[in-house]
């Protein structure tokens, strides 16, 4: 029996919109280039990681206090645009597809880089459907590296190769085979060679699934 991993922000709901929107402000504030292509690079890493990507973009070179004060800034704006999310704001399907994995048996879990999972879990009202929650909040390295997958696994009481990831991050996908698990992409993760399937929605990885 597989067992599912879903990513978080861009995957099962909108808030990648908002780290965007969260990580221009901070950018053009502070007079860094800072594009949806450059956001792309940004989707499974961490904070800090993030912030190290936008500053590529930049002439300065910033302090360890200064980029603290970088990411706090980002933080407190994305953290105010999430007190409007809510149940809606889940993407297309996955209420559906989350539904026929619990009846088909078949256990799920997320597996974010993200340090506001659970605010966001709250918000959206699914604090309590998945068997695992890992999060930024419990591993050293954010993908591409596979820790936060292994921490899901670990917490699902399953092999890594019996996971299936969701993704739509390069990073997540590269995460995930170095994890050694099933990945599917969806949105932006599809450009990446690693990925052993591709979709455009939810109710496809019922399919690759073989779900009843
Ligand atoms: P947290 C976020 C990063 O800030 C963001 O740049 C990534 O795209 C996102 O994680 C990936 O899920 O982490 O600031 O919410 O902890
Ligand atoms: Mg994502």
């Amino acid at each position: 029996m597989k067992s599912v991993i879903f990513d978080l922000d861009g995957v099962i709901v909108s808030t990648d919109d908002l780290h965007f929107q969260a990580w221009k402000s901070m950018a053009d504030r502070n007079g860094i280039p800072f594009d949806r292509q450059i956001n792309n690079l940004l989707r499974g890493v961490s904070r800090a990681e993030s912030l190290e990507i936008i500053l590529r973009k930049s002439e300065k070179s910033y302090s360890e206090q200064q980029k603290q004060e970088l990411m706090q800034y980002k933080n407190d704006i994305y953290v105010k645009l999430l007190d409007n999310l809510k149940h809606s704001d889940i993407l297309p399907g996955v209420v559906e597809l989350i539904n026929r994995l619990k009846k088909a048996g078949v256990k799920i879990a997320i597996g974010s880089s993200s340090k506001n999972t659970r605010k966001i879990l709250q918000k959206i009202g699914l604090e309590t459907v998945f068997d695992a929650i890992a999060d930024g909040t419990e591993i050293q390295h954010s993908k591409p590296d596979p820790e936060v997958f292994l921490v899901a696994a670990r917490k699902l009481e399953t092999k890594p190769e019996n996971c299936v990831v969701v993704e739509d991050a390069v990073a997540g996908i590269e995460a995930a085979k170095a994890g050694n698990m099933t990945a599917i992409a969806i949105g932006d993760a599809a450009s990446s060679s690693l990925a052993d399937y591709r979709v455009n929605t939810m109710m496809q990885i019922a399919e690759i699934l073989n779900l009843e």
